[in-house]
């Protein structure tokens, strides 16, 4: 592999994620549908698809279909909660870090948010610093993750009725670690082995994550880092400039990005730059910690997920910094065609090929500072003629969080999610979306993402976004209010004209998915739309989804109440007994369940029959019939 991929070099020819798709084919059936196990050195075992007429129905030890689906999708849970909670662990630390004054560079940037989470973890408040009150909050966000027998503590944020559910079917999780590692336990060779009470350990892990890991980054770094402002951003290859030093952030965690998005704007360093020859330091970012620094700072995205080979192969970028999840293994190799430079940052990931640059919270600044000299350097070393940029960028409205949409909606004085309740009864707005999750080479360049979302908007449905499909709609413009409002339902478009607010919000990155939740939750707080996030017509969908990550934030929105379908492939489709149970009775528990669906159109289609259903639960079916006026009508009208 090695020797093929040094041929590969010298060629100075490289391949990207859709020819090594191509030469991965034909995919293997047994691991598609489930049903290959490596749990142990008995095997690898598989077990014959229904109906394929096999005799394997048993793996060695006598695991069936159902067990072995199921272990998978634990597994599968445990790894996203792992990643996630991972990213929130750091934020705490960093948030102790900042406190004790030992990260120079950072700040807190949000008082009243710290202030809100001191009071919802029990701090009391009265004659702290704001120094003190944040250490004490960070020690208590980190012992979330490893608390053995108290309940984490945001679960008591949901409605009161879901916390209810979760005690009643014993899937509340206690700390973060301890329901990943019983999740893993409870997978290996001989343990739990009966499909059902195996999804208990993976919902409890994926409530972990959703009400725990995600949601403490995503409120630890609000305070760190501020909480998002709608601002207005742009996207798209076309954010790279050609006569600047291009210097690119890839993967999760925005903790070196903010500190890069400080340093570029250094006078020094935009002097050096400008000595080199260049106009100056253009900063971008690709995937997740791309949306983090556009939320904040405005900062461009230059794309998904798929997008991060492409971005190399512009021969215009300098260095391209990553940290964690998400990243090619590929992106050395591509780069090694170019001139561009790849930096590995986190302790946890290294690549082959990548410069090392280790980066705390304690050199933080001094590392920016080091990544963005040796970019300004790096600028000799590019060849003009391979210099190729495509020409497209797009602008987005940016920025939202579970509180701006609050602000927006009811004003600074009044903040409230009234009007959005009121106009879902009225009927103006039919539901709420949440289209989130990756892009995935087996589809068309986003194609799922495009169609789902213009068919829910179309409808009257406001859909919220994160993560790569938050920059998929983006780069189609619809998160541009004047192109997006072109393909509203009448109901909504008259809203969001109203309002000011694009029919696609962007919320952020993949653990902002907790803002999800929040807004849900703020929904039902709000009165009106029932007792329960399962009552609100509101549904949820990842139409594109590859991580493990996806099948975490999945479960957690369906043992939270949505209804959730997923896109590209489904990993139970091996076991009728699991996916059934997946489908169609975990609902009758948590009030969510799963679908999976391949076509986006008639993905919406299940969306908009969900949210029709509980709207005429609600009975608020009524409002939205309209009248339709023929032109006798209206000029009797007029
Ligand atoms: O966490 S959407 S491809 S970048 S996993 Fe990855 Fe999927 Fe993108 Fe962010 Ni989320
Ligand atoms: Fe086979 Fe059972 Fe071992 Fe899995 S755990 S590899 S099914 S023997």
């Amino acid at each position: 592999m090695a020797t093929e991929q040094n041929q590969v070099k010298t060629k100075n020819n490289f391949d990207l994620v859709w020819d090594r798709l191509e030469k991965q084919q034909p995919q293997c059936k047994f691991g598609q549908l489930g049903l290959c196990c490596r749990f142990c050195a008995m095997g690898p075992c598989t077990i014959s698809p229904v109906g394929s007429g096999g005799k394997r129905q048993y793996g060695v030890c006598g695991a069936d279909a159902d067990t072995i689906a199921a272990r998978h999708f634990v597994r599968m849970t445990a790894a996203g909660s792992s990643a996630h909670s991972g990213h929130g662990r750091s934020v705490a630390e960093a948030l102790i870090k900042i406190a004790k004054n030992q990260a120079p560079g950072y700040q807190i940037k949000d008082e009243y948010k710290l202030i809100k989470l001191c009071k919802i973890f029990g701090i009391e408040i009265a004659n702290k610093k704001i120094e003190e009150l944040a250490l004490e909050l960070g020690e208590k966000a980190l012992a979330e993750f490893g608390k053995q027998e108290d309940k984490l503590t945001f679960l008591k944020m949901a409605p009161l009725k879901r916390q209810i559910i979760w005690e009643k079917y014993k899937v509340a999780p206690r700390g973060v670690d301890r329901e990943i590692s019983e999740a893993i336990e409870r997978t290996v060779m001989g343990t739990d082995q009966e499909y059902k009470h195996l999804m208990k350990a993976a919902t409890k892990c994926s409530l972990a994550d959703g009400w725990g890991g995600s949601m403490i980054a995503t409120e630890l770094q609000d305070i760190i880092f501020g909480t998002p402002q709608p601002l207005v951003g742009k996207v798209n290859l076309g954010v790279l400039d050609e006569n600047y030093v291009n210097i690119v952030v890839h993967g999760h965690e925005p903790l070196l990005s903010e500190m890069l998005a400080i340093v570029v704007d250094m006078p020094e360093f935009v002097n050096k730059a400008k000595q080199k020859g260049a106009k100056g330091i253009n900063l971008g970012g690709i995937c997740c910690t791309a949306n983090e620094i556009l939320m904040r700072h405005g900062i461009p995205i230059l794309g998904n997920f798929l997008n991060q080979e492409m971005a190399i192969t512009t021969g215009a970028i300098e260095i391209m910094t990553v940290d964690i999840q998400c990243i090619m293994q590929s992106l050395p190799m591509v780069a090694s065609c170019f001139h561009t430079k790849i930096i590995t940052t986190s302790p946890k990931a290294k690549l082959p090929g990548a410069t090392h640059m280790e980066f705390t919270e304690e050199n933080a600044l001094e590392k920016a500072k080091e990544i963005v000299h040796m970019a300004i350097e790096n600028f000799d070393n590019r060849k003009k003629e391979k210099v190729s940029i495509p020409k497209q960028e797009v602008s987005l409205v940016a920025g939202f969080s579970h509180e701006t949409i609050s602000y927006i909606l009811g004003g600074r004085f009044r903040a409230s999610y009234r009007p959005l309740n009121d106009n879902i009864i009225n009927g103006k707005i039919r539901g709420v979306a949440g289209v989130v999750g990756c892009n995935n080479p087996k589809i068309t360049a986003e194609e799922n993402h495009l169609i789902l979302v213009k068919e829910l908007i179309k409808n009257d449905v406001l859909v919220l976004q994160t993560g790569c499909s938050a920059i998929a709609t983006a780069k189609a413009g619809l998160m541009d209010p004047v192109i997006a409002l072109d393909y509203c339902g009448p109901g909504l478009r008259e809203v969001c004209e109203a309002v000011g607010i694009p029919p696609v919000i962007h919320l952020g990155s993949c653990v902002d998915n907790s803002r999800i939740l929040m807004a849900a939750t703020a929904m039902v707080k709000e009165g009106g739309l029932g007792d329960d996030i399962s009552e609100l017509p509101a549904a949820g969908a990842a139409p594109e989804w590859m991580n493990e990550k996806a099948i975490t934030i999945g479960q957690y929105f369906v043992a939270s109440g949505v209804f959730t379908v997923f896109g590209v492939t489904w990993p139970t489709l091996g076991s009728k007994n699991l996916t059934k149970y997946l489908f169609e009775e975990i609902a009758n528990e948590l009030g969510g369940n799963w679908a999976f669906e391949s076509d986006p159109v008639k993905m919406a289609k299940l969306m908009l029959d969900h949210i029709d259903e509980k709207r005429k639960k609600l009975g608020i079916d009524k409002a939205r019939e309209r009248v339709l006026y023929d032109m006798a009508m209206r000029r009797e009208l007029e």
